[in-house]
């Protein structure tokens, strides 16, 4: 079985930046790789990684996992899963945290952000963060990892931990390849457009959130910050904050960043905003009236139920496979 795998942290309501980056990404990958089983799960151990209010949590583990659906993607060839169900993703990240070295963890930039936002100590979970994610893809076996751009580096590392234990221990894992979306890879902060958008960033106003009122979403998008030129050209160098407003438009309407500098190539930038408001708002108001009737559904506890099922079957087998390559059982 060929798998394709990617997960999204419940670690607050996903962002227009999540969309783009990964939802809509995930969605035509579907399309696109029909001989694909597509892996998706809501990487809710990750989540514990930072300080959390634990009933918050548990209400965006259910969100999370009802925007997966109501982003369009198709049930056929999909196990949507909640990862702390699946016990062996703790178990092989405790495995491959022998292999790992403080080196090269030291090394992540995830990392030394989220590490500069703690108050009071850096949870060790932070730093080991990224074995955890090699565990939740070397797990599966997958050969393909969709992820925005600010993912690479873990990826990188996975792959560094698979060839690591397969060296060590005899061929185990597939050296997975990491898919970046081809627009949109990395939706900024609309108030700050050199910072990524963040759903757990606290910038409230710079942020797009999935499930916000349409005309909140659009207000947002009205007042983002640009540069004084007012002509609508990329350059993400020179003009971030319309660069970043030209790659949202692209990635929802599929208009190359020429057509759409043509397009409003005698407007200002209030027309274009008011134009990009429109179109973010109608797609966001698809997904929420899709999303509001997931959200309290069977079904989804159903599709849940049967993605966990499907997950753990993969997963035992390849755990008992590790346990067994490392010498983990009795003699
Ligand atoms: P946090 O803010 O808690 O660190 P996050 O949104 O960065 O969360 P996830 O929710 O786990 O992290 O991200 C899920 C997917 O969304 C990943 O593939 C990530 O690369 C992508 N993603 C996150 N933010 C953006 C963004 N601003 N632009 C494009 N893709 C993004
Ligand atoms: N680390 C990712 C979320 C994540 C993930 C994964 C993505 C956890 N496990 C496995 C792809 C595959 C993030 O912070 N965005």
């Amino acid at each position: 079985m060929k798998i394709i795998l990617s997960g999204i942290k419940p670690s607050g309501i996903p962002t227009l930046g999540n969309y783009i980056g990964a939802l809509k990404n995930f969605v035509s990958l579907q399309e696109e790789m029909k001989d694909f089983e597509f892996f998706v799960f809501v990487a809710d151990l990750h989540a514990i990684t930072v300080p959390h209010d634990v009933e918050e949590l548990r209400q965006n583990i259910r969100s999370v996992a009802a925007l997966y659906l109501a982003s369009g993607l198709s049930v056929d060839n999909l196990s949507l899963f909640v990862q702390s169900e699946v016990h062996e993703h703790a178990e092989l990240g405790y495995i491959l945290q022998t292999i790992s070295y403080m080196g090269e963890l030291e090394r992540m930039t995830q990392y030394k952000d989220k590490a500069k936002q703690q108050k009071s100590g850096i949870p060790a979970a932070l730093f080991n963060y990224p074995i955890l994610m090699a565990a939740d893809i070397l797990l599966y076996d997958a050969q393909y990892v969709p992820v925005g751009e600010d993912q690479k580096q873990h990826l990188e590392l996975t792959r560094n931990l698979a060839e690591r234990f397969n060296n060590r221990y005899g061929e185990t894992f597939v050296v997975p390849e990491v898919l970046v979306t081809k627009t949109g890879a990395k939706i900024m902060d609309l108030q700050d457009p050199l910072k990524k958008m963040d759903k757990s960033a606290n910038n409230e106003k710079g942020c797009i959130f999935l499930l916000e009122p349409i005309d909140t979403i659009k207000k947002k998008i009205k007042s983002s910050i640009t540069d004084s030129e007012s002509k609508i050209k990329y350059s993400k160098s020179r003009k971030p904050g319309i660069s970043n407003l030209i790659t949202i438009y692209s990635a929802l309407t599929g208009l190359t960043y020429t057509a759409i500098e043509k397009k409003y190539e005698n407007a200002g930038y209030g027309l274009f905003k008011n134009d990009l408001a429109d179109i973010v708002a109608n797609e966001i108001g698809i997904l929420q009236e899709k999303y509001h009737k997931i959200i309290n559904s069977k079904m989804l506890d159903d599709i849940l139920d049967m993605g966990k099922a499907k997950a753990q079957a993969i997963a035992q087998k390849k755990i008992r496979e590790v346990y067994n390559k490392v010498g983990l059982t009795r003699g």
